[in-house]
Protein backbone atom coordinates (compact mmCIF):
# COMPACT_ATOMS: atom_id res chain seq x y z
CA UNK A 1 0.00 0.00 0.00
CA UNK A 2 1.17 3.39 -0.60
CA UNK A 3 2.34 5.26 2.02
CA UNK A 4 -0.05 8.15 1.45
CA UNK A 5 -2.93 5.78 1.47
CA UNK A 6 -1.35 3.52 4.95
CA UNK A 7 -0.97 7.07 6.80
CA UNK A 8 -4.81 8.09 6.28
CA UNK A 9 -6.10 4.29 7.20
CA UNK A 10 -3.46 5.16 10.27
CA UNK A 11 -4.77 8.08 10.95
CA UNK A 12 -8.43 7.27 10.72
CA UNK A 13 -8.20 4.18 12.59
CA UNK A 14 -6.46 6.26 15.46
CA UNK A 15 -9.18 8.81 15.78
CA UNK A 16 -11.82 6.04 15.33
CA UNK A 17 -10.07 4.05 18.30
CA UNK A 18 -9.63 7.46 20.11
CA UNK A 19 -13.29 8.37 20.10
CA UNK A 20 -14.54 4.58 20.89
CA UNK A 21 -12.68 3.26 23.33
CA UNK A 22 -12.33 -0.27 24.55
CA UNK A 23 -14.40 -1.14 21.55
CA UNK A 24 -12.44 -3.94 20.41
CA UNK A 25 -14.78 -5.50 17.84
CA UNK A 26 -15.97 -2.35 16.92
CA UNK A 27 -12.56 -1.17 16.18
CA UNK A 28 -12.05 -4.37 14.14
CA UNK A 29 -14.75 -4.57 12.00
CA UNK A 30 -14.27 -0.46 11.10
CA UNK A 31 -10.37 -1.72 10.37
CA UNK A 32 -11.63 -4.56 7.87
CA UNK A 33 -13.60 -1.98 5.93
CA UNK A 34 -10.95 0.62 5.79
CA UNK A 35 -8.20 -1.25 4.86
CA UNK A 36 -10.22 -2.08 1.38
CA UNK A 37 -12.16 1.52 1.00
CA UNK A 38 -9.36 4.01 2.22
CA UNK A 39 -7.38 2.89 -0.81
CA UNK A 40 -10.25 2.67 -3.17
CA UNK A 41 -11.56 6.20 -2.25
CA UNK A 42 -7.97 7.63 -2.38
CA UNK A 43 -8.35 6.19 -6.64
CA UNK A 44 -12.20 7.64 -7.26
CA UNK A 45 -12.19 11.12 -6.75
CA UNK A 46 -15.79 11.14 -6.40
CA UNK A 47 -15.89 10.24 -2.94
CA UNK A 48 -12.81 11.97 -1.63
CA UNK A 49 -13.71 14.49 0.49
CA UNK A 50 -16.84 13.47 1.22
CA UNK A 51 -16.47 12.03 4.60
CA UNK A 52 -18.10 8.51 3.89
CA UNK A 53 -16.38 6.56 6.57
CA UNK A 54 -15.91 8.65 9.30
CA UNK A 55 -19.72 9.59 8.62
CA UNK A 56 -20.90 5.63 8.76
CA UNK A 57 -18.91 4.74 11.72
CA UNK A 58 -20.68 7.64 13.84
CA UNK A 59 -24.47 5.56 13.82
CA UNK A 60 -27.14 7.89 12.63
CA UNK A 61 -28.64 7.03 16.87
CA UNK A 62 -28.07 4.70 19.06
CA UNK A 63 -30.79 3.71 21.71
CA UNK A 64 -30.17 2.14 24.74
CA UNK A 65 -32.67 1.40 27.75
CA UNK A 66 -34.16 -0.95 30.50
CA UNK A 67 -35.62 -3.44 30.52
CA UNK A 68 -37.85 -4.49 33.43
CA UNK A 69 -39.35 -7.91 34.00
CA UNK A 70 -40.71 -10.49 36.36
CA UNK A 71 -39.11 -14.01 36.63
CA UNK A 72 -40.90 -16.88 37.79
CA UNK A 73 -40.04 -16.80 41.40
CA UNK A 74 -41.71 -13.25 41.57
CA UNK A 75 -37.76 -12.13 41.32
CA UNK A 76 -37.53 -8.56 40.11
CA UNK A 77 -34.51 -8.24 36.76
CA UNK A 78 -33.19 -5.61 34.66
CA UNK A 79 -31.44 -5.89 31.37
CA UNK A 80 -30.11 -3.46 29.07
CA UNK A 81 -31.62 -3.20 25.53
CA UNK A 82 -30.34 -1.70 22.63
CA UNK A 83 -30.49 -0.32 18.98
CA UNK A 84 -27.82 1.52 16.88
CA UNK A 85 -29.66 2.34 13.81
CA UNK A 86 -26.33 3.09 11.67
CA UNK A 87 -27.55 4.36 8.22
CA UNK A 88 -30.48 4.37 6.58
CA UNK A 89 -29.03 6.00 3.32
CA UNK A 90 -30.37 3.60 1.00
CA UNK A 91 -33.87 2.04 2.77
CA UNK A 92 -35.56 1.53 6.53
CA UNK A 93 -33.13 0.61 9.47
CA UNK A 94 -33.32 -3.35 8.88
CA UNK A 95 -31.30 -5.91 11.21
CA UNK A 96 -31.34 -8.52 13.40
CA UNK A 97 -32.16 -8.48 17.94
CA UNK A 98 -29.37 -10.32 19.71
CA UNK A 99 -30.42 -11.82 23.16
CA UNK A 100 -26.84 -12.73 24.78
CA UNK A 101 -25.50 -12.83 28.24
CA UNK A 102 -22.43 -10.77 27.02
CA UNK A 103 -23.71 -8.09 24.51
CA UNK A 104 -22.11 -5.41 24.95
CA UNK A 105 -22.24 -1.97 23.09
CA UNK A 106 -19.35 -2.71 20.91
CA UNK A 107 -20.69 -6.11 19.60
CA UNK A 108 -23.91 -3.84 18.77
CA UNK A 109 -21.66 -1.22 16.64
CA UNK A 110 -19.79 -3.89 14.82
CA UNK A 111 -22.90 -5.52 13.79
CA UNK A 112 -24.58 -2.16 12.85
CA UNK A 113 -22.25 -1.24 10.76
CA UNK A 114 -21.45 -4.26 8.70
CA UNK A 115 -25.03 -4.87 8.59
CA UNK A 116 -25.06 -1.40 6.43
CA UNK A 117 -22.79 -2.84 4.02
CA UNK A 118 -24.51 -6.55 3.72
CA UNK A 119 -27.73 -5.00 3.55
CA UNK A 120 -26.16 -2.73 0.51
CA UNK A 121 -24.84 -6.15 -1.16
CA UNK A 122 -28.63 -7.76 -0.95
CA UNK A 123 -29.34 -4.81 -3.65
CA UNK A 124 -32.81 -4.32 -1.84
CA UNK A 125 -33.42 -0.72 -0.52
CA UNK A 126 -32.16 -1.49 3.41
CA UNK A 127 -29.98 0.50 5.57
CA UNK A 128 -28.41 -0.97 8.63
CA UNK A 129 -29.18 -1.68 12.54
CA UNK A 130 -28.63 -3.96 15.39
CA UNK A 131 -30.36 -4.24 18.71
CA UNK A 132 -30.93 -6.90 21.50
CA UNK A 133 -30.43 -7.15 25.08
CA UNK A 134 -27.62 -8.80 27.58
CA UNK A 135 -30.06 -11.12 28.49
CA UNK A 136 -29.83 -15.09 28.57
CA UNK A 137 -32.53 -16.80 27.00
CA UNK A 138 -31.03 -20.25 27.65
CA UNK A 139 -31.74 -20.55 31.44
CA UNK A 140 -35.44 -19.43 31.13
CA UNK A 141 -38.67 -20.57 31.00
CA UNK A 142 -40.98 -20.07 27.70
CA UNK A 143 -42.91 -17.51 30.04
CA UNK A 144 -40.00 -15.41 31.12
CA UNK A 145 -38.59 -15.14 27.79
CA UNK A 146 -42.07 -14.23 26.41
CA UNK A 147 -42.26 -11.39 29.28
CA UNK A 148 -39.08 -10.22 28.65
CA UNK A 149 -39.81 -9.76 24.38
CA UNK A 150 -43.20 -8.09 25.59
CA UNK A 151 -41.07 -5.65 28.13
CA UNK A 152 -38.33 -4.72 25.27
CA UNK A 153 -41.05 -3.83 22.92
CA UNK A 154 -42.63 -1.91 25.14
CA UNK A 155 -40.09 0.42 24.91
CA UNK A 156 -39.10 -0.59 21.59
CA UNK A 157 -41.79 -0.10 19.45
CA UNK A 158 -41.85 3.78 19.70
CA UNK A 159 -38.13 3.48 17.69
CA UNK A 160 -39.07 1.17 15.05
CA UNK A 161 -41.39 0.96 12.42
CA UNK A 162 -42.21 -0.63 8.93
CA UNK A 163 -41.02 2.74 6.96
CA UNK A 164 -38.12 3.56 9.43
CA UNK A 165 -36.99 0.69 11.40
CA UNK A 166 -37.35 -3.47 10.78
CA UNK A 167 -35.61 -5.91 13.37
CA UNK A 168 -35.39 -9.47 12.41
CA UNK A 169 -34.07 -12.28 14.83
CA UNK A 170 -30.11 -13.38 15.48
CA UNK A 171 -28.07 -15.04 17.99
CA UNK A 172 -30.90 -16.85 21.39
CA UNK A 173 -33.42 -14.70 19.24
CA UNK A 174 -35.59 -17.10 16.73
CA UNK A 175 -39.18 -17.36 15.72
CA UNK A 176 -40.65 -18.19 18.91
CA UNK A 177 -38.84 -14.41 20.20
CA UNK A 178 -39.64 -12.65 17.11
CA UNK A 179 -43.57 -13.82 17.65
CA UNK A 180 -43.43 -12.61 20.82
CA UNK A 181 -42.36 -9.24 19.86
CA UNK A 182 -44.11 -8.69 16.94
CA UNK A 183 -47.58 -9.88 19.35
CA UNK A 184 -46.58 -7.27 21.47
CA UNK A 185 -46.09 -4.56 18.98
CA UNK A 186 -49.57 -5.15 17.34
CA UNK A 187 -51.04 -4.82 20.74
CA UNK A 188 -49.68 -1.85 21.73
CA UNK A 189 -50.16 0.22 17.93
CA UNK A 190 -52.77 -1.73 16.98
CA UNK A 191 -51.50 -2.12 13.79
CA UNK A 192 -50.83 -5.35 11.51
CA UNK A 193 -47.90 -4.32 9.61
CA UNK A 194 -44.38 -5.71 8.61
CA UNK A 195 -42.53 -3.92 11.03
CA UNK A 196 -40.54 -7.17 12.14
CA UNK A 197 -39.01 -10.01 9.66
CA UNK A 198 -38.63 -13.57 10.73
CA UNK A 199 -42.39 -14.00 11.80
CA UNK A 200 -44.45 -17.30 12.27
CA UNK A 201 -45.73 -18.13 8.53
CA UNK A 202 -49.45 -18.11 10.35
CA UNK A 203 -49.13 -14.40 10.50
CA UNK A 204 -46.68 -12.34 8.11
CA UNK A 205 -43.51 -14.92 7.79
CA UNK A 206 -42.41 -15.92 4.48
CA UNK A 207 -41.50 -19.24 3.81
CA UNK A 208 -37.57 -19.73 3.31
CA UNK A 209 -36.53 -17.21 6.05
CA UNK A 210 -36.02 -19.43 8.61
CA UNK A 211 -33.69 -20.98 6.37
CA UNK A 212 -31.98 -18.66 4.32
CA UNK A 213 -28.95 -17.71 6.10
CA UNK A 214 -27.77 -21.29 5.84
CA UNK A 215 -28.86 -21.93 2.25
CA UNK A 216 -27.48 -18.59 1.37
CA UNK A 217 -24.26 -19.54 2.85
CA UNK A 218 -23.71 -22.83 0.96
CA UNK A 219 -24.94 -20.89 -2.44
CA UNK A 220 -22.17 -18.55 -2.06
CA UNK A 221 -19.82 -21.39 -1.26
CA UNK A 222 -21.04 -23.07 -4.42
CA UNK A 223 -20.65 -20.05 -6.73
CA UNK A 224 -16.83 -19.76 -5.48
CA UNK A 225 -16.10 -23.25 -6.02
CA UNK A 226 -18.35 -23.82 -9.45
CA UNK A 227 -15.60 -20.68 -10.63
CA UNK A 228 -13.30 -23.25 -10.05
CA UNK A 229 -14.56 -26.30 -11.74
CA UNK A 230 -15.23 -27.44 -8.08
CA UNK A 231 -18.50 -28.32 -6.12
CA UNK A 232 -19.48 -29.59 -2.50
CA UNK A 233 -19.98 -33.30 -3.87
CA UNK A 234 -17.68 -35.79 -1.28
CA UNK A 235 -15.96 -32.83 0.44
CA UNK A 236 -15.35 -32.89 3.85
CA UNK A 237 -16.80 -29.95 5.72
CA UNK A 238 -16.62 -28.07 9.27
CA UNK A 239 -19.31 -26.53 10.46
CA UNK A 240 -19.32 -24.98 14.00
CA UNK A 241 -22.28 -23.97 15.88
CA UNK A 242 -25.48 -25.63 16.11
CA UNK A 243 -28.29 -23.01 15.65
CA UNK A 244 -30.37 -21.52 13.18
CA UNK A 245 -27.09 -20.49 10.93
CA UNK A 246 -25.48 -23.80 11.08
CA UNK A 247 -28.37 -26.12 10.78
CA UNK A 248 -29.35 -24.72 7.58
CA UNK A 249 -26.05 -24.66 6.09
CA UNK A 250 -25.83 -28.51 7.22
CA UNK A 251 -28.93 -29.19 5.60
CA UNK A 252 -28.27 -27.87 2.26
CA UNK A 253 -24.35 -28.72 2.60
CA UNK A 254 -25.87 -32.66 2.86
CA UNK A 255 -28.92 -32.10 0.06
CA UNK A 256 -25.75 -31.25 -2.07
CA UNK A 257 -23.66 -34.07 -1.63
CA UNK A 258 -20.83 -33.08 0.99
CA UNK A 259 -20.08 -34.68 4.47
CA UNK A 260 -20.62 -32.61 7.50
CA UNK A 261 -18.36 -34.06 10.59
CA UNK A 262 -19.02 -30.78 12.81
CA UNK A 263 -21.39 -29.47 14.71
CA UNK A 264 -20.44 -27.38 17.96
CA UNK A 265 -22.05 -25.32 20.64
CA UNK A 266 -20.22 -22.53 23.17
CA UNK A 267 -19.51 -25.89 25.43
CA UNK A 268 -17.33 -28.01 22.52
CA UNK A 269 -17.68 -29.49 19.98
CA UNK A 270 -18.81 -33.02 18.41
CA UNK A 271 -16.46 -35.16 15.40
CA UNK A 272 -18.46 -37.78 13.58
CA UNK A 273 -16.64 -39.01 10.66
CA UNK A 274 -19.18 -40.34 8.96
CA UNK A 275 -20.63 -37.49 8.64
CA UNK A 276 -23.94 -36.16 9.76
CA UNK A 277 -26.81 -37.18 7.47
CA UNK A 278 -30.32 -36.16 7.57
CA UNK A 279 -31.36 -38.44 9.85
CA UNK A 280 -29.15 -36.89 12.73
CA UNK A 281 -29.79 -33.44 11.59
CA UNK A 282 -33.38 -33.53 12.18
CA UNK A 283 -32.60 -35.11 16.07
CA UNK A 284 -29.78 -31.84 15.75
CA UNK A 285 -32.73 -29.43 15.34
CA UNK A 286 -35.23 -31.50 17.86
CA UNK A 287 -32.78 -31.09 20.47
CA UNK A 288 -31.24 -27.46 19.92
CA UNK A 289 -35.14 -26.04 19.22
CA UNK A 290 -37.45 -28.03 20.69
CA UNK A 291 -35.51 -29.43 23.91
CA UNK A 292 -32.79 -26.66 23.93
CA UNK A 293 -30.44 -29.10 24.58
CA UNK A 294 -26.53 -29.51 24.44
CA UNK A 295 -24.72 -30.85 21.74
CA UNK A 296 -22.57 -33.27 23.77
CA UNK A 297 -25.99 -34.93 24.06
CA UNK A 298 -25.13 -35.65 19.90
CA UNK A 299 -21.86 -37.72 20.88
CA UNK A 300 -23.84 -39.80 23.41
CA UNK A 301 -26.98 -40.45 21.24
CA UNK A 302 -24.77 -41.49 17.86
CA UNK A 303 -21.16 -42.41 20.23
CA UNK A 304 -18.98 -40.43 18.14
CA UNK A 305 -16.15 -38.29 19.98
CA UNK A 306 -17.22 -34.70 22.00
CA UNK A 307 -13.86 -32.01 22.76
CA UNK A 308 -15.19 -30.08 25.92
CA UNK A 309 -14.18 -26.35 25.18
CA UNK A 310 -12.79 -26.76 22.28
CA UNK A 311 -13.50 -25.70 18.60
CA UNK A 312 -13.81 -27.57 15.41
CA UNK A 313 -10.81 -25.99 13.53
CA UNK A 314 -8.08 -28.38 14.20
CA UNK A 315 -10.46 -31.10 11.97
CA UNK A 316 -8.70 -31.65 8.55
CA UNK A 317 -11.07 -30.62 5.67
CA UNK A 318 -12.06 -29.33 2.98
CA UNK A 319 -14.69 -27.01 3.27
CA UNK A 320 -15.01 -24.76 6.57
CA UNK A 321 -18.43 -22.68 7.71
CA UNK A 322 -18.07 -20.55 10.92
CA UNK A 323 -21.65 -20.52 11.90
CA UNK A 324 -21.61 -19.85 16.00
CA UNK A 325 -19.94 -16.19 16.62
CA UNK A 326 -17.73 -13.31 16.04
CA UNK A 327 -14.02 -14.04 16.35
CA UNK A 328 -14.12 -17.99 16.59
CA UNK A 329 -10.94 -18.53 14.14
CA UNK A 330 -8.15 -16.63 15.20
CA UNK A 331 -4.97 -16.21 13.79
CA UNK A 332 -3.74 -20.48 14.98
CA UNK A 333 -6.73 -21.90 13.92
CA UNK A 334 -6.89 -20.22 11.01
CA UNK A 335 -3.29 -21.67 10.00
CA UNK A 336 -4.18 -25.11 11.43
CA UNK A 337 -7.27 -24.80 8.77
CA UNK A 338 -5.18 -24.04 5.68
CA UNK A 339 -2.37 -26.11 6.39
CA UNK A 340 -5.11 -29.00 6.79
CA UNK A 341 -5.94 -28.62 2.97
CA UNK A 342 -9.05 -26.54 3.34
CA UNK A 343 -9.81 -24.95 -0.07
CA UNK A 344 -12.40 -22.47 0.74
CA UNK A 345 -14.41 -20.73 3.84
CA UNK A 346 -17.70 -19.37 3.72
CA UNK A 347 -18.68 -17.10 6.81
CA UNK A 348 -22.05 -17.89 8.62
CA UNK A 349 -21.30 -15.80 11.44
CA UNK A 350 -21.08 -12.33 11.48
CA UNK A 351 -16.88 -11.41 11.80
CA UNK A 352 -15.92 -14.84 12.99
CA UNK A 353 -12.53 -14.69 12.25
CA UNK A 354 -10.05 -12.22 13.70
CA UNK A 355 -8.18 -9.93 11.91
CA UNK A 356 -4.87 -12.50 11.72
CA UNK A 357 -7.36 -15.51 10.74
CA UNK A 358 -8.03 -13.26 7.78
CA UNK A 359 -4.46 -12.06 7.35
CA UNK A 360 -3.88 -15.75 6.91
CA UNK A 361 -6.75 -16.94 4.81
CA UNK A 362 -5.90 -13.87 2.57
CA UNK A 363 -2.50 -14.60 2.01
CA UNK A 364 -2.82 -18.42 1.61
CA UNK A 365 -5.37 -17.34 -1.24
CA UNK A 366 -7.29 -19.69 -0.41
CA UNK A 367 -10.98 -19.00 -1.65
CA UNK A 368 -12.78 -16.56 0.98
CA UNK A 369 -16.23 -15.46 1.47
CA UNK A 370 -16.42 -13.20 4.63
CA UNK A 371 -19.65 -12.45 6.22
CA UNK A 372 -21.30 -9.76 4.50
CA UNK A 373 -21.24 -11.30 1.31
CA UNK A 374 -21.71 -15.07 2.84
CA UNK A 375 -24.54 -14.73 5.19
CA UNK A 376 -26.97 -12.30 3.37
CA UNK A 377 -29.21 -14.71 2.52
CA UNK A 378 -31.18 -14.18 6.04
CA UNK A 379 -31.29 -10.15 5.88
CA UNK A 380 -31.83 -11.06 1.71
CA UNK A 381 -35.20 -13.34 2.58
CA UNK A 382 -36.04 -10.51 5.44
CA UNK A 383 -36.21 -7.64 2.74
CA UNK A 384 -38.65 -10.68 0.45
CA UNK A 385 -40.52 -10.95 3.71
CA UNK A 386 -41.23 -7.26 3.82
CA UNK A 387 -41.95 -7.05 -0.01
CA UNK A 388 -44.91 -9.68 0.52
CA UNK A 389 -46.10 -8.12 3.63
CA UNK A 390 -46.40 -4.82 1.99
CA UNK A 391 -48.09 -6.41 -1.44
CA UNK A 392 -50.34 -8.34 1.44
CA UNK A 393 -49.70 -11.80 -0.39
CA UNK A 394 -47.05 -14.77 0.29
CA UNK A 395 -44.72 -16.55 -2.57
CA UNK A 396 -44.49 -20.07 -2.81
CA UNK A 397 -41.24 -21.58 -1.86
CA UNK A 398 -40.02 -21.86 -4.76
CA UNK A 399 -40.31 -18.45 -5.65
CA UNK A 400 -38.49 -17.15 -2.42
CA UNK A 401 -36.08 -20.19 -2.73
CA UNK A 402 -35.04 -19.26 -6.60
CA UNK A 403 -35.03 -15.12 -5.73
CA UNK A 404 -32.62 -16.13 -2.60
CA UNK A 405 -30.21 -17.91 -5.07
CA UNK A 406 -30.02 -14.83 -7.72
CA UNK A 407 -29.04 -12.19 -5.10
CA UNK A 408 -26.57 -14.72 -3.80
CA UNK A 409 -25.13 -14.97 -7.44
CA UNK A 410 -25.43 -11.57 -8.14
CA UNK A 411 -23.78 -10.29 -4.64
CA UNK A 412 -20.66 -13.47 -5.65
CA UNK A 413 -20.41 -12.13 -9.56
CA UNK A 414 -19.84 -7.68 -7.29
CA UNK A 415 -17.06 -9.70 -5.28
CA UNK A 416 -15.50 -11.05 -8.24
CA UNK A 417 -16.25 -7.51 -10.23
CA UNK A 418 -14.53 -5.67 -7.37
CA UNK A 419 -12.17 -7.79 -6.24
CA UNK A 420 -9.72 -9.33 -8.99
CA UNK A 421 -6.21 -9.69 -8.20
CA UNK A 422 -4.94 -11.06 -11.21
CA UNK A 423 -6.51 -14.73 -11.47
CA UNK A 424 -7.12 -14.76 -7.55
CA UNK A 425 -10.69 -12.55 -6.54
CA UNK A 426 -9.71 -10.98 -3.10
CA UNK A 427 -13.84 -12.06 -1.65
CA UNK A 428 -13.33 -9.42 1.49
CA UNK A 429 -12.26 -6.45 -0.41
CA UNK A 430 -15.13 -7.11 -3.51
CA UNK A 431 -17.79 -7.53 -1.25
CA UNK A 432 -16.37 -4.05 0.85
CA UNK A 433 -16.51 -1.97 -2.28
CA UNK A 434 -19.11 -3.29 -3.80
CA UNK A 435 -21.40 -2.47 -0.17
CA UNK A 436 -19.64 0.79 -0.49
CA UNK A 437 -20.32 1.96 -3.59
CA UNK A 438 -24.12 2.02 -3.42
CA UNK A 439 -24.38 3.80 0.16
CA UNK A 440 -21.63 5.98 -0.77
CA UNK A 441 -23.27 7.62 -4.12
CA UNK A 442 -26.48 7.29 -2.03
CA UNK A 443 -24.82 9.69 1.32
CA UNK A 444 -23.35 12.03 -1.77
CA UNK A 445 -26.48 12.38 -3.65
CA UNK A 446 -28.95 13.00 -0.30
CA UNK A 447 -26.42 16.04 0.86
CA UNK A 448 -24.57 16.57 4.27
CA UNK A 449 -25.93 15.20 7.12
P1 LIG B 1 -28.49 -19.23 17.29
O1 LIG B 1 -28.78 -18.58 18.58
O2 LIG B 1 -29.55 -19.99 16.59
O3 LIG B 1 -27.21 -20.18 17.42
C1 LIG B 1 -26.01 -19.69 17.86
C2 LIG B 1 -25.00 -20.82 17.91
O4 LIG B 1 -23.71 -20.29 18.16
C3 LIG B 1 -25.28 -21.81 19.03
O5 LIG B 1 -24.81 -23.07 18.67
C4 LIG B 1 -24.46 -21.21 20.15
O6 LIG B 1 -24.11 -22.14 21.16
C5 LIG B 1 -23.23 -20.74 19.42
N1 LIG B 1 -22.61 -19.64 20.14
C6 LIG B 1 -23.18 -18.47 20.51
N2 LIG B 1 -22.32 -17.72 21.20
C7 LIG B 1 -21.18 -18.43 21.25
C8 LIG B 1 -19.93 -18.18 21.83
N3 LIG B 1 -19.67 -17.04 22.50
N4 LIG B 1 -18.95 -19.12 21.67
C9 LIG B 1 -19.21 -20.28 21.02
N5 LIG B 1 -20.39 -20.56 20.46
C10 LIG B 1 -21.37 -19.65 20.58
O7 LIG B 1 -27.95 -18.04 16.35
P2 LIG B 1 -27.81 -17.99 14.77
O8 LIG B 1 -27.53 -19.33 14.23
O9 LIG B 1 -28.95 -17.21 14.26
O10 LIG B 1 -26.53 -17.06 14.62
C11 LIG B 1 -25.21 -17.59 14.45
C12 LIG B 1 -24.34 -16.55 13.78
O11 LIG B 1 -24.88 -16.23 12.50
C13 LIG B 1 -24.22 -15.22 14.51
O12 LIG B 1 -22.92 -14.68 14.29
C14 LIG B 1 -25.25 -14.34 13.81
O13 LIG B 1 -24.95 -12.98 13.93
C15 LIG B 1 -25.07 -14.82 12.38
N6 LIG B 1 -26.18 -14.54 11.47
C16 LIG B 1 -27.44 -14.94 11.75
C17 LIG B 1 -28.46 -14.70 10.85
C18 LIG B 1 -29.84 -15.18 11.06
O14 LIG B 1 -30.66 -14.99 10.15
N7 LIG B 1 -30.18 -15.82 12.17
C19 LIG B 1 -28.22 -13.93 9.62
C20 LIG B 1 -26.83 -13.61 9.38
C21 LIG B 1 -25.87 -13.91 10.31
P3 LIG B 1 -24.89 -22.07 22.58
O15 LIG B 1 -26.25 -22.60 22.30
O16 LIG B 1 -24.07 -22.90 23.48
O17 LIG B 1 -24.90 -20.62 22.96
O1 LIG C 1 -26.87 -10.58 10.75
C1 LIG C 1 -27.89 -10.62 10.04
O2 LIG C 1 -27.87 -10.34 8.85
C2 LIG C 1 -29.15 -11.04 10.66
N1 LIG C 1 -29.15 -11.39 11.83
C3 LIG C 1 -30.43 -10.99 9.88
C4 LIG C 1 -30.99 -9.60 9.84
C5 LIG C 1 -32.36 -9.48 9.24
O3 LIG C 1 -32.88 -8.37 9.29
O4 LIG C 1 -32.91 -10.46 8.72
Amino acid sequence: MAKTVQSRLDRFMNGLIRRNPGESEFHQAVYEVADDIIPFVHQNPIYQGEMILERLTEPDRIIIFRVGWEDDHGNIRANRGYRVQNSNAIGPYKGGLRFHRDLTLSVMKFLAFEQTFKNSLTGLPMGGAKGGADFNPKDKSAREVMRFCQSFITELYRHIGQFSDVPAGDIGVGAREISYMFGQYKRITNEFTGVMTGKGLAFGGSLVRTEATGYGCVYMMENMLNRKGEGLKDKTILISGSGNVAQYTAEKAIEMGGKVVTLSDSAGFIHDPAGIDSEKLEYVKELKNVRRGRILEYAEKYGVEYFPGKRPWAVPCDLAFPCATQNEIRGPDAEAIVQNGCMAVAEGANMPTDKDGCTVFLDARILYAPSKAANAGGVAVSGLEMAQNSMRLSWDRSEVDNRLRRIIDDIHDKCVEYGSEGDYINYRKGANIAGFIKVADAMVGLGIM
